[in-house]
């Protein structure tokens, strides 16, 4: 039985005894989340910086996908894909009018959207463009961040991240992000099947390429007949202010990746749309999962969507990351330890001027978490900026207040 703890250590505690060290946690220990704001065990509230890596775009607790999970959970949660249910069409037929794809093959995390997306790929390279057996190959971009599986670490340049779990998935590529030359010299060999890139590199801090790479990107792979598959599992769902990162440049990818806010944070559904071309390539038992489509995950996945949509999440995303950019550019003017700030929408990041390995970055966090803002450093001396979508002007000023005191008061 859950049972509340009052003491923050405590709580560190038990996590320290019983848990994996797989993560370095800021001393913060959450006990209640609702829209822009989370509380901690001693009651002291913050604003949400991070929304679980963009995962609570909707905000904490939505009252409408908390409603359509309570209702959906009294009624069927699970069946497999073993029988049909009485939800999951519906979900897909209202997912891939939603973003005007043909079909969807639902999963649950990002990274088995992200894998389900390359087996799809590999798939249509052997059956449609002709790929001779085990020869596909796959390209992705330096700085590439989609998972923690064998096959993700595949493709990774981060020796934290991939160092020790060698040896790794044959037939990837990798290629400087934001180089459309060396994107073009990688699609000249016929037996590569997809690219597969995110708009805007979260992980790797918030990396915007140069404007018309997307664009021009999605144009070279369509020569070359390439898929060109968008990891919109964290540029997407409204983050960077439209729909989904793509749109900023026109793009429509041949295979889209959704995960994190698909479902608000509430629990895990990913999905991976296509037309039926691609899609159908896959055929009976040739992928699945216990939990994909569950009756519970599209009932919360579609409630999550309406309230985008009815609650003009990309709009205000895009208005309010135009003053979050402006007020930081106007501190990045007045502090020597702010080089710059890059984003797009809600996904932000100040970039600290000092060494990527310095501990500036996270003792900055610390500050800002004393001041009441919960964010966190992505890689060395980027922190990323990313409150969920629903936050109001008076409350992004507000948090630029925070930030720019804590900043300039900052000593190093
Ligand atoms: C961790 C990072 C962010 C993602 C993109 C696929 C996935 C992710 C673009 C996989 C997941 C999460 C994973 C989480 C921290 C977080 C993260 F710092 F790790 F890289 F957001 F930037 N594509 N990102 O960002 O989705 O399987 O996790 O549902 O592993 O620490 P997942």
């Amino acid at each position: 039985m859950v049972q509340s703890i009052s003491s923050s250590q405590d709580a560190i505690n038990l996590e320290d005894s019983y848990g994996a060290h797989n993560y370095h946690p800021l001393a913060v220990v959450i006990a209640k989340g609702e829209g822009v704001y989370v509380w901690d065990v001693g009651g002291k509230k913050y604003y949400d910086f991070l929304s679980a890596y963009s995962a609570l775009n909707q905000g904490h607790c939505h009252p409408r996908i908390i409603n359509a999970l309570i209702e959906q959970s009294k009624r069927l949660t699970l069946t497999s894909r073993a029988f049909y249910n009485d939800i999951l069409g519906q979900y897909e037929k209202y997912l891939t009018e939603y973003f005007g794809y043909d079909r969807v093959l639902p999963m649950n995390t990002g990274v088995e959207g992200c894998e389900t997306a390359l087996k799809l790929c590999r798939k249509w390279g052997y059956d449609v463009k002709g790929i001779a057996v085990d020869k596909a190959k796959i390209i992705f971009a330096e700085g590439n961040f989609w998972g923690r599986t064998l096959s993700a670490i595949s493709t990774s340049n981060d020796p934290v991240a991939k160092e020790g779990f060698g040896p790794f998935i044959p037939g990837f590529e990798v290629i400087p992000y934001s180089d459309l030359h060396a994107l073009d010299k990688a699609l000249q060999d016929p037996n590569v099947a997809g690219f597969m890139v995110e708009p805007i590199q979260g992980e790797a801090g918030v990396v915007v390429p140069h404007e018309g790479y997307i664009a021009k990107a999605f144009e070279l792979c369509q020569r070359h007949n390439v898929l060109f598959i968008a990891d919109e599992v964290q540029t997407g769902i409204a983050r960077t202010g439209k729909l989904l990162a793509c749109d900023h440049e026109g793009v429509k990818p041949n295979i889209l990746i959704l995960g994190k806010a698909l479902s608000g944070g509430v629990l895990p559904v990913s999905a991976v749309l296509s037309n039926h071309e691609i899609m159908l390539t896959i055929t009976p038992g040739g992928h699945g999962s216990t939990f994909g489509g569950n009756p519970l995950a599209c009932a919360v996945a579609m409630e999550a969507l309406q309230v985008v949509k009815d609650e003009n999440l990309a709009e205000n995303a895009q208005l309010m990351g135009e003053i979050f950019r402006e007020r930081m550019e106007q501190l990045a003017e007045k502090s020597d330890l702010v080089k710059l700030v890059r984003g797009k929408g809600l996904l932000n990041a100040l970039e600290i001027d000092d060494s990527p390995n310095s501990e500036t970055a996270w003792n900055v966090c610390v500050s800002l978490k004393e001041n009441g803002l919960l964010a966190k450093p992505t890689h060395g001396n980027i922190i990323r900026f990313a409150p969920p979508l629903i936050i109001e002007e008076e409350q992004i000023h507000d948090c630029c207040d925070i930030i720019t005191s804590t900043i300039l008061k900052f000593k190093k």
